[in-house]
């Protein structure tokens, strides 16, 4: 058990995470605790190297094993460079994707082998799980739709629907399997709307760890 509180958020393509995660890593910020937002993959230099390698459009012939591998590799990096140390000492960790999109895009979206992942994230995570995780849901036509609106697409936006629809019905079964850790937000409001429903659902577990008092409902 880690002293501080790793919160993830997740969701289909275009959901708002990149917004929403800024929004409220400002919040916590503004709370007076000490947070440290990131994402995946990709954070940190060799995290880098890795995105690259994930997301260039000219990758066609990439295997879904051999994303899988570089997503398990840029997490094993993430754990070891950023996210234990950042939880050792203290920090609120706001990270943007982790094990759960593994599961929804390698497993329900590619169709690669359940148990095979859940080994590979073991192996890349070594047990570190998400204390809490926010699924910011949002059909999955009106966040490929929102992803669009800002320009090129990347090699995994240019999936087909279908592929999204998979991972969409994949978060909610990861989210009926964990009721308890995976708290379901209605993405397709307002972003405002939207943060206070993540800030709401976010708030018990606040309290119960002694981080915030009544500033938080
Ligand atoms: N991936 C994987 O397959 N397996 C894994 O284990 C992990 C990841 C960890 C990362 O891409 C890719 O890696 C991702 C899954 C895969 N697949 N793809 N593509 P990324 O980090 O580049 O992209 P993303 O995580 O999908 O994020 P995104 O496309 O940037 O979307 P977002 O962060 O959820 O949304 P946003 O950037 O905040 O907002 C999108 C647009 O909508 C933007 O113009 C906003 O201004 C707008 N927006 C945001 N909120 C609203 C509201 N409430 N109303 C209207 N418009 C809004």
């Amino acid at each position: 058990m880690h002293k501080g509180l790793f919160i993830t958020l997740e969701g289909v393509e275009g959901a708002g995470k990149t917004t929403q995660a800024k929004m409220l890593a400002e919040w916590l910020s503004a709370l007076g605790l000490d947070v440290l937002a990131t994402r995946e993959p990709g954070a940190g230099q060799i995290g880098g190297q890795i995105r690259q390698v994930l997301l260039n459009p000219e990758n066609t012939e990439l295997a879904p094993m051999t994303e899988a591998l570089l997503l398990a590799a840029d997490r094993a990096q993430h754990v070891a460079e950023t996210l234990r140390p950042a939880l050792a000492q203290g920090k609120i960790v706001v990270c943007d994707r982790y094990a759960d999109s593994f599961f929804a895009y390698q497993g329900y979206g590619r169709g690669l082998d359940m148990a095979r992942l859940i080994a590979l994230n073991d192996a890349a995570a070594g047990g570190l799980a998400p204390d809490i995780t926010l699924l910011l849901e949002l059909p999955p036509e009106l966040g490929l739709a929102r992803a669009q609106k800002r320009g090129a697409s990347d090699r995994m936006e240019q999936e087909r629907l279908d592929f999204h629809r998979r991972l969409s019905d994949g978060y909610l079964a990861l989210a009926q399997a964990e009721p308890q850790r995976i708290k379901r937000i209605d993405a397709a409001q307002e972003a405002a709307q939207v943060q206070a429903a993540m800030r709401a659902a976010l708030a018990p577990l606040l309290r119960e760890r002694g981080l915030v008092e009544d500033a938080v409902r």
